[in-house]
């Protein structure tokens, strides 16, 4: 903390707060059928992961994640307006409507989106990092993983090529401790998640306290920086999620209650750097408190656009599908 400027600081603050109130919006907007859909799953307890993670990255770089994805793309900078139309089902929404809340995507940012299938993704990121050795830049990827997805045949088969290849790629176990309703350790044998890197050679980037942003963002520029030249790293930040698996889902919170209490009292991200700017800087909490007013603010002024949005029309819809 000491080495890092008091903007960078407030700056990790504002996306963390504004991804909070965002998605404890969506939840209200979800229960009051504005958000449809069979699932939503919210970012809520993860914010210093992605948050810390994507500071790492330059504009040019890549980021690629599964389908808890509004708080990436809030951390990768997409405006939360066309976020929120798009998970009203809006024409005006990153993929116009189309994709919904698991498929939010902005190609200016280099945002890959956002993919339902467990998983789906990595050979994905693999196939960017390829293209961006290929193309002989010096770019990075980014690609966030669920703990659950570590299983799935797709992980085994991207992580084996991404260092046969040297690709650049920056894989980010965001560790929660269990898939849907399944825990860790009743779906893998090796807990510890970041050994896996082991069995393919890989660099192992090691595990990182995944609610404390400062820690999040050291780790990963490191393997950053080792990626861009180098090849794939392989980092596992241990972090928990606030909600249920999607905002439908009320069996986690009754099962894990204690659990859930000691993550949401004891180690919330954005508690937690609160605390230490507080403690750090005299007469801070004047600045907090104007952060948090206006990422409620923005929260609402998302929330109206999206209401306000027009749906797509029947030409939209028929556009870009291809059968
Ligand atoms: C290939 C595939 N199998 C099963 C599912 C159903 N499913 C959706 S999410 C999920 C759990 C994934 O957990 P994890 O990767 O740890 O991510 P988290 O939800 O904790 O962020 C499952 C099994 C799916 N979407 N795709």
């Amino acid at each position: 903390m000491a080495t890092l400027k008091k903007e960078t600081l407030l700056e990790w603050y504002r996306q963390m707060v504004l991804i909070r109130l965002f998605e404890t919006r969506c939840d209200e907007l979800y229960r009051e059928k504005k958000i449809t859909g069979v699932y939503l799953h919210l970012y809520s307890g993860h914010e210093a992961v992605g948050v810390g993670a994507l500071s790492a990255l330059k504009p040019s770089d890549h980021v690629i994640t599964a389908y808890r994805d509004h708080g990436i793309a809030i951390a990768r900078g997409v405006d939360p307006k066309p976020i929120m139309a798009e998970m009203m089902g809006k024409k005006t929404g990153t993929s116009g409507g189309k994709g919904g809340s698991m498929h939010i995507a902005s190609r200016e940012h280099n945002f890959w989106g956002g993919y339902a299938i467990v998983g789906g993704h990595l050979p994905l990121a693999t196939g960017i990092g390829l293209a961006c050795r290929y193309n002989e830049t010096d770019e990075v990827v980014i690609s966030f993983i669920g703990d659950g997805a570590t299983n799935n045949g797709y992980f085994h088969e991207s992580l084996n090529m991404s260092q046969i290849w040297d690709l650049p790629v920056v894989w980010i176990i965001e560790n929660n401790l269990v898939g849907m309703g399944t825990r860790i350790e009743d779906s893998s044998g090796q807990v510890e998640l970041h050994k896996r890197s082991v069995a393919y050679g890989m660099k192992d980037g090691g595990r990182v306290d995944g609610q404390d942003v400062i820690a999040v963002n050291k780790v990963v520029s490191e393997a950053v920086e080792y990626a861009r030249k180098s090849g794939p790293v392989l980092i596992e930040a241990m972090t928990y999620r606030y909600k249920g698996h999607g905002v439908s889902d009320k069996s986690f919170d009754k099962r894990l209650a204690d659990e859930l209490k000691e993550w949401t009292e004891n180690k919330d991200p954005i508690q937690l750097l609160k605390r230490s700017l507080v403690e750090k800087y005299k007469g801070i909490q004047k600045e907090l408190d104007a952060i948090d007013k206006t990422a409620a603010a923005q929260v609402d002024e998302a929330t109206q656009y999206g209401l306000e949005s027009p749906a797509p029309t029947y030409e939209d819809l028929i556009s870009n599908v291809y059968v």
